[in-house]
């Protein structure tokens, strides 16, 4: 007997609908996109085709492992958690809570148990030490929308598919399938823009398949975009066709900031001819609906959050923001209002290099300081859940070595890895098909307002949720008994009962609580957010629960984006703060940036469809082929470098020898190499046939942007040279 699954794939941020065919023994014997899915509509890429294959994955870890010196060996589930427990209070009761960190990954933000238990995890712990790939990826998009719009998770997307204008800036969709900008067949959309006669701006170091698929492409010297957005801001100015539709606070201040960056400056500094950046400028205050997207390519950049800030300054500034057609803040099924309370960052600086928190976290370019760095508060513990550092952050290889220093390192994670084998213990999660799949984060971010809930498809035969994986360290770390969920669920409701026009004001909690459904607290938690969400039974907007979810497996359209403004503004003046104090001072940094001589070689990273960071290289047909990790150079580079098949790059940090793929659809004077390879020490026997090599070698984790601390990729300088250096006498 075969059955049918459908459940949303967990693997990028684009949520697809899945319809997986499994046979008597549990095994996927196909995966289909959903063609019954209202938001992704039967669209599926390579990876997501491959789910059953890396769900199934042989070297995937079953059961806990133990590291005695050199040797690992497998354990049960309560001896795992008693040498978890032994460890901390080893350590804790040496050094103090502070000695410990916590590193979540990139899968955390995609997991129920990330969203729901990582929090309430890191407060038992009592730690400031927290870390994140959120200070390698978008950490100044929360900085910059937090000092515009008061909440970091105001983040508003372009609403692709009513647009006439997209430009689109360090982002390439058909390779990433979109971030930030929750978009199942982004690729789709982009030509359904096009067909309906919109146009696409592409501004990216590499004519990459996104750019081929605009309607123009323009190049960009690495880590110069808030130049070129600055180049714009000024010409809207210069030229009248400013046309603001919501009253901000700082207009003058912004206009004033932008004569430092008239377009015939930046174009010399940023590549741009200053003709091409007038006539952007133009034809984005003349589109009768316009959005400006920027991601990655922008954010792990030098001034990443003034790139950030205007962006949605250039959206404010052509009437397009919170507008349908142009940049839009979704509404999810389970946010929770939130209170209006000034953003700041900084509340805490990290010991070492002082650097600031943000979002509650420190910078994990700062990681490997506060490991090496003796002294009161110095880490002697790390906790992982769904990271891989040495591979993901910059100078991975310094952190190689400071993990290998740690007293005591847990990780939760599938896989012994480059950065797991540095463990004391490893809990591995369960199968994707034993997981419960709610996308709390993405659906915060998606082009349409939609919700959809997988249930685990298989039971867990004996071995923790990830949720009660992390629960069970919350608890260990808190030394309390009980039942976390009962306990969120409890203070939820005794909140909720008490705040005037919530919907379930003055009502009983016990009833309440009585009334949640769910197999599992993870669920019931689950239903509680939905029935007080937007749509909810409870909060008098609908009739969304758990059932209905489960009553509708191929998830539910709530209806295009609507304009929410001023409600989502939680700055304290309840309006765009335009010009925030702390990125105008940036700004000062940007203009001494015109003055230094720009380095002859930069680096900047890559990504494919058949990968996704470090993880998915242990799958057969993922890897090979295209996908593989080379050097893309100009081959007017090669030739004036000398080079042949393979080549030597140096960093300030680091040398690697790599083959090279020459190819003109990369700038002259860039250089670029995907990050995630490079594997080494790990169990996955696929990809150490594949192994390549680590990017972040290169990386410097001494540079960052300052507002946000996040990591810099792009636009690392380097040098090149032949692996076959004659040396003249
Ligand atoms: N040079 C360079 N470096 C970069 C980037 C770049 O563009 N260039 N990009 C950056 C970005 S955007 C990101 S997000 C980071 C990613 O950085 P990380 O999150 O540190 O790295 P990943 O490679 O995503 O590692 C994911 C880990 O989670 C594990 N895992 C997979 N599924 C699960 C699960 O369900 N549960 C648990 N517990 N673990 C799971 C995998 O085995 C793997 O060990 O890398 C950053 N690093
Ligand atoms: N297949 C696949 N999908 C993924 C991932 C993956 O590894 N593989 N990773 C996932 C993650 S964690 C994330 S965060 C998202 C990221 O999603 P995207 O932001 O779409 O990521 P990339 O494909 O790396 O696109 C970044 C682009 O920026 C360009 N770029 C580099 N430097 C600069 C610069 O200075 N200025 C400008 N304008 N452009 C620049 C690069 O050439 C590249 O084309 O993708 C997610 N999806
Ligand atoms: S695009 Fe992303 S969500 Fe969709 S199938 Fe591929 S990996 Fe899964
Ligand atoms: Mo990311």
């Amino acid at each position: 007997m075969t059955s049918t699954v459908h459940r949303t794939c967990p693997l990028c941020e684009a949520v697809c609908g899945l319809t997986l065919t499994l046979d008597e023994g549990g095994h996927v014997t196909s995966v289909r996109g959903d063609g019954d899915d209202p938001f992704s509509k039967g669209f599926i890429c390579p990876k997501g085709a491959s789910l059953g294959r890396l769900d199934e994955d042989p070297d995937r870890l079953r059961k806990p492992l133990i590291r005695d010196g050199e040797q690992w060996r497998e354990a049960g589930w309560d001896e795992a958690f008693a040498a978890v427990e032994q460890g901390l209070k080893a350590v804790t009761e040496r050094h103090g809570r502070e000695s410990v960190a916590v590193y979540l990954g990139n899968p955390s933000a995609h997991t129920m148990a990330g969203a729901l238990y990582a929090g309430p995890m890191i407060k038992s712990l009592g730690t400031r030490n927290i870390f994140s790939a959120s200070t390698s990826d978008q950490m100044p998009k929360h900085v910059a929308s937090g000092l515009m719009f008061g909440h970091p998770l105001a983040i508003p997307v372009p609403d692709l598919d009513r647009t006439d204008y997209l430009l689109m800036l360090g982002a390439n969709p058909l390779e990433s399938n979109g971030s930030l900008c929750t978009a199942p067949d982004f690729p789709g959309r982009l030509k359904a823009l096009r067909a309906r006669g919109g146009r696409l701006v592409v501004v990216d170091p590499r004519r990459t398949r996104t750019a081929a698929l605009g309607d123009e492409h323009v190049f960009v010297r690495p880590g110069t975009d808030a130049y070129l957005l600055f180049g714009l801001v000024n010409t809207l100015f210069a030229e009248d066709l400013v046309r603001l539709s919501h009253e901000v606070n700082g207009l003058d201040e912004v206009r004033e900031a932008a004569k430092h960056f008239p377009p015939d400056v930046v174009g010399r500094h940023t590549g741009v001819p200053a003709e091409v950046i007038v006539r952007l400028a133009r034809e984005l205050a003349g589109a009768r609906r316009a959005a400006v997207y920027a991601r990655i390519g922008t954010c792990t950049a030098e001034f990443g959050t003034l790139a950030q800030w205007l962006v949605d300054v250039l959206n404010v500034l052509t009437g397009n923001l919170d507008r349908p057609g142009g940049v839009m803040f979704p509404k999810s099924a389970t946010e929770s209002g939130g209170r209006r309370r000034p953003y700041t960052v900084g509340r805490w600086r990290s010991r070492v290099r002082g650097l600031p928190e943000a979002n509650g976290e420190l910078p994990v370019a700062t990681l490997a300081d506060e490991i090496e760095t003796p002294g009161d508060g110095q880490i002697r513990m790390l906790v992982t859940v769904a990271g891989n550092p040495v591979l993901s952050a910059p100078n991975g290889p310094r952190l190689d070595t400071a993990f290998a220093g740690l007293d005591f390192m847990v990780c939760v994670d599938p896989y012994l890895n480059e950065t797991t084998r540095h463990a004391h213990v490893i809990l591995p999660p369960p199968r994707v098909l034993q997981s419960g799949h709610y996308d709390f984060a993405l659906l915060g971010f998606a082009v349409r307002n939609y919700t959809r809930y997988s249930p685990p498809a298989l039971p867990l035969d004996g071995r923790p949720s990830e949720a009660r994986i992390l629960s069970r360290l919350a608890m260990i770390a808190s030394g309390l008994e009980g039942d976390l969920d009962e306990f969120v669920i409890g203070q939820t409701l005794a909140k909720a009962v008490d705040t005037p026009g919530s919907g379930v004001e003055g009502r009983d909690v016990a009833e309440l609580r009585a009334a949640l459904d769910g197999e599992s607290g993870t669920e019931r938690r689950l239903d509680l957010m939905l029935r007080l969400g937007p749509y909810g039974e409870w909060s008098g907007g609908g009739d969304l629960s758990l059932r209905k979810l489960l009553d509708n497996p191929h998830g539910l359209d709530l209806g295009p984006l609507e304009p929410r403004l001023p409600e989502v503004l939680k700055t304290a003046s309840g309006l765009i703060e335009l010009a925030p104090p702390q990125l105008v001072e940036d700004v000062e940094r940007l203009r001494a940036g015109l003055e230094r001589e720009p380095a002859e070689i930069v680096l900047i990273g890559r990504r494919h469809l058949r990968s996704n960071n470090s993880w998915m290289h242990n799958v057969g047909p993922l890897v090979g082929g295209s996908n593989r990790c080379t050097l893309q150079i100009n081959p007017a580079d090669v030739a004036r470098l000398a080079l042949d098949g393979e080549a030597v790059v140096r960093s300030a940090k680091g040398e690697l020898r790599v083959p090279i793929e020459p190819t003109d659809t990369i700038m002259p004077g860039v250089v670029s190499l995907p990050h995630g390879w490079g594997h080494a020490g790990s169990s996955q026997s696929v990809a150490a046939e594949h192994a390549g090599v680590n990017a972040n070698a290169l990386t410097d984790e001494t540079t960052i942007d300052v507002p946000s601390g996040n990591a810099v990729f792009n636009g690392v300088p380097v040098t090149i040279s032949p692996t076959a250096v004659i040396i003249a006498h």
